[in-house]
């Protein structure tokens, strides 16, 4: 096992990689940027490293810096977090060549998904259900392009393939307007990710978000962690998540989960993963897979009373997973809201000095945040700032639980998303077993 980790990345994340390690009796090293050298879990850390300034491409995202800071603090392997470095196959692979044992999957792999195109394809091969489309990228023929629209049936959806998470996307409701359409998103796509691959899908009127938590390790064994449902977002950015989805019956969360699991195996996949999901009328199609851990996945922790961050290690450090799918129970629901300084009626910002700050408890809540009394908020980086997660029974139960730690939360000093959670904790649609992916844009687009 490793004696020593850095933990490339910030705020609570960083927070809750220092938590696995520490339990498992491993050494951390924190990098900071210089608008992060006051907070509390870099002072928490064993050493600490400052690589840069407060913009994070001169810091978090700074490759040379965050390597050099394994390197003078000896530390064995690299743990990137979400955003910033830990989907930059890059970065995976240099952290590799330098020596270290980068804490995800394979450079190939990080490459393979973050292909768009590539990664579609894989998972088609390896038996996973796809939104029907163009089979590959769209040729430079109008009317071949014309020609697979009508295949697929209008609407369609142009997506580039450097994209993902909603960037690069046009949705095309007739044949008129489909080669401009193409032809735009080309353009953007190659300025946006120097890649002007694009591909074609049908469009998914009312989907919902359904993700399945996946784990392997670097001996063949895979297994699925159930489901997440993400259905509640705005501008692609989620803001609650639960598990299981609570319109997902057993037999077909095994089914997909299964096939999440084989195609790991088929992949030679190592580490943590997530199938992202579109699900309408009763059927799943994969678009994108994460290989990263994500913000979200405390609830599948809450449901299964795996910590996969550690899982993370053991797997990284080489080991075999200790438990089967058999093993693999799920218990109960969890829900996640998570917390972030900006208004709430209108999604700006909101950085600052939090004055006074109290944390919800009591049974099945769980706080993950870097944020206490006194602590400033950076204006750099994104404005989430801890995340709220209850667990109950039932979803009902969960529900009831996250009203009351919405209600003793309290941030002063900044603007929170608190007061949309407790309306959304609120909302009926919410409470009947959610919503579609669009639901919460409306909502906010009558109220406006
Ligand atoms: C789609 C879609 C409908 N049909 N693909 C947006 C993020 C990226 N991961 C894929 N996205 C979508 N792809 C087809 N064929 C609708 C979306 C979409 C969406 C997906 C997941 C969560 C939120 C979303 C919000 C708007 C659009």
């Amino acid at each position: 096992m490793f004696e020593k980790i850095l933990i490339a990345n910030r705020g609570e994340i960083a927070l809750r990689v220092q938590r696995a390690c520490r339990e498992l009796g491993i050494k951390t090293v924190a990098v900071y940027s210089e608008a992060d050298r006051e907070a509390k879990y870099v002072k928490l850390a064993d050493e600490s490293v400052c690589i840069g300034p407060a913009p994070s491409a001169k810091s978090y995202l700074n490759i040379p810096a965050v390597i050099s800071a394994a390197e003078v603090t000896d530390a064995q392997a690299i743990h990137p977090g979400y955003g910033f470095l830990s989907e930059n196959a890059d970065f995976a692979e240099r952290v590799e060549q330098s020596g270290f044992v980068f804490i995800g999957p394979r450079a190939e792999t990080i490459r393979l998904m973050g292909d768009k195109v590539s990664a579609k394809d894989a998972m088609k091969k390896a038996g996973v259900p796809c939104v029907p489309g163009s089979d590959g990228a769209l040729p430079d023929d109008s009317s071949e392009i014309l020609k697979i629209a009508k295949r697929v049936g209008y609407p369609v959806i142009i997506k580039a393939a450097g994209g993902g998470g909603g960037r690069g996307m046009r949705v095309v409701h007739t044949e008129a307007a489909l080669v401009n359409a193409v032809n735009m998103t080309k353009a953007e796509a190659q300025a946006a990710f120097g890649n002007p691959m694009v591909y074609m899908e049908k469009f998914l009127e009312n989907p919902r978000h359904i993700e399945i938590q996946v784990l392997a390790d670097q001996h063949g064994n895979a297994v699925f962690l159930g489901d997440r449902d993400c259905s509640m977002q705005r501008r692609h950015q989620k803001i609650i998540e639960e598990a299981p989805s609570p319109l997902l019956l057993p037999r077909l969360r095994d089914k997909i989960g299964e096939r999440c699991a084989d195609a790991c195996r088929r992949i030679k996949y190592r580490g943590a993963g997530t199938f992202e999901f579109l699900y309408e009328n009763g059927e799943f199609y994969f678009i994108e897979m994460n290989t990263r851990l994500q913000v979200e996945h405390t609830v599948t922790e809450m449901i299964t009373g795996i910590d996969l961050v550690q899982q993370q290690i053991f797997v990284a450090a080489g080991e075999k997973l200790k438990f089967r799918q058999k093993d693999i129970q799920l218990n109960g629901h969890a829900i996640e809201c998570r917390i972030n300084a900006e208004d709430p009626a209108n999604f700006v910002p909101s950085p600052g000095m939090i004055n006074r700050f109290h944390m919800a408890g009591g049974p099945g809540v769980r706080i993950d945040t870097h944020a206490y009394g006194g602590y400033t908020v950076p204006p750099h980086y994104d404005s989430m700032i801890g995340k709220l997660i209850t667990h109950g029974d039932t979803r009902d139960q969960a529900i009831a639980r996250m009203r009351i730690a919405l209600s003793e939360m309290f941030v002063e000093g900044i603007k929170t998303n608190i007061p949309l959670h407790a309306d959304l904790m609120a909302d009926a649609a919410f409470h009947q077993g959610g919503t579609s992916i669009h639901y919460l844009e409306q909502k906010l687009g009558i109220h406006k």
